[in-house]
């Protein structure tokens, strides 16, 4: 057993010398004291020994494996090392006095007030799904009941690209793909509950309150008996929580194709309080979440029968929100890339009507 032991004191010293870096370490330490390693089989080879040598058999193993586990904590202190060094020296810009700054990154508004939203709806059952930006005429459109003469698919609102797709105008695009991949939550009895957070892309006339990139969170809940009511339970929680007191707001019928009946519903601008400005051109509300119960056609799109189920949709304004809740007076700030505006939200409260925020 002496014999074995040295005769593997050796090996290991002869392989530990050919390490080249951490990783040749690491096979190493598998190979020599792992599971299945050579300290291990000749431990188990103890058994063989006659009983009045087991344990000097076993101090001699032991020894061993002290030797291997303090080489390689010792080799690895010396690998590190010298790969500092090789970075260091590989860096040809590398400069000394460069000052170390503790200035931290912050998130993006819209992150925040996305997270935010994120954790209210979880909180409520939904999942959480993203989707594509590029998608085709059917998901976008035909999908959702909106037949082919609409506005909506005018070149002068949609970016079309040469690949006969086209950049998501909104985030309902998805609806019909969610709708599919839920049906399982049905067929279990459960509701299906799925948020579905994205950027949007529209060839907008930019101002104070419109861009041609923003974001949206659209919601969907289906099940049997879905109704208005519970349409809007949910979308007043969503809003008392996130501005965590009252705010007001106004639901008035709105047109979608692929809603019946369909709402919008409107803000009192936090901006100027309802006194009208340029966040809220002026008429005191701004537009920001439109709902209402899905068309039976786009539940028939999706595989699900409409005579058995209803539910209802909705697909707020993140980037609105953002503006209202952060007192935010310029859609444009958000895609300014201007770190000094956009880094002042991450412990930011709601902000009340009048208060300035640069
Ligand atoms: C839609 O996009 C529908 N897909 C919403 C919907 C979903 C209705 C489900 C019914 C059921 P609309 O075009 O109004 O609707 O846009 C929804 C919200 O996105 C608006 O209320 C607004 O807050 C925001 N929005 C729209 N266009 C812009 C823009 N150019 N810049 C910033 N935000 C915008």
């Amino acid at each position: 057993m002496l014999e074995k032991a040295q005769q593997l004191k050796l090996q290991f010293e002869e392989k530990v010398n050919t390490a080249k870096n951490p990783a040749d370490l690491e096979q190493l330490r598998i190979e020599f004291l792992g599971k299945k390693g050579s300290v291990a089989s000749l431990m188990s080879e103890l058994r063989n020994v006659p009983n009045d040598q087991k344990k000097e058999a076993g101090q001699i193993i032991n020894e061993v494996k002290q030797f291997i586990e303090n080489a390689i904590k010792e080799k690895n202190v010396e690998l590190q090392k010298l790969e500092e060094e090789r970075l260091i020296n590989a860096a040809e810009d590398y400069d000394v006095t460069f000052p170390i700054t503790e200035e931290k990154g912050s998130y993006h508004p819209i992150t925040l007030v996305q997270r935010e939203l994120e954790d209210i709806f979880a909180a409520m059952g939904f999942s959480i799904e993203d989707y594509d930006e590029i998608v085709d005429d059917y998901h976008c459109f035909e999908a959702l009941n909106i037949p082919k003469h609409h506005p909506a698919r005018d070149m002068q609102d949609t970016y079309y690209l040469s690949t006969n797709q086209l950049l998501k105008t909104h985030t309902s695009a998805a609806q019909n793909a969610i709708l599919k991949k839920y049906t399982s939550e049905l067929e279990a009895d459960r509701p299906i509950r799925v948020i579905f957070p994205g950027r949007c892309f529209r060839n907008e006339k930019i101002d104070a309150c419109h861009e041609n990139t923003f974001f949206q969170m659209e919601g969907v809940m289906v099940d049997k008996d879905i109704s208005i009511s519970n349409l809007i339970y949910f979308m007043k929680t969503m809003l008392s929580e996130v501005f965590q007191q009252d705010i007001t707001v106004r639901l008035r019928p709105g047109f979608f194709p692929f809603v019946e009946p369909g709402f919008e519903l409107d803000i009192q601008c936090t901006i100027c309080g309802g006194k009208g400005c340029p966040s809220c051109k002026d008429s005191g509300w701004l537009e920001l979440c439109p709902c209402g119960m899905i068309h039976p056609n786009v539940l028939t799109a999706g595989g699900l029968d409409p005579e058995k189920y209803t539910g209802f949709a909705f697909g707020l304004g993140l980037t609105r929100l953002a503006m209202m809740r952060y007192g935010i007076k310029d859609i444009r700030v958000f895609n300014s890339c201007n770190l000094k505006s956009l880094s002042q939200f991450e412990n930011a409260t709601f902000t009340q009507p009048e208060k300035e925020v640069k």
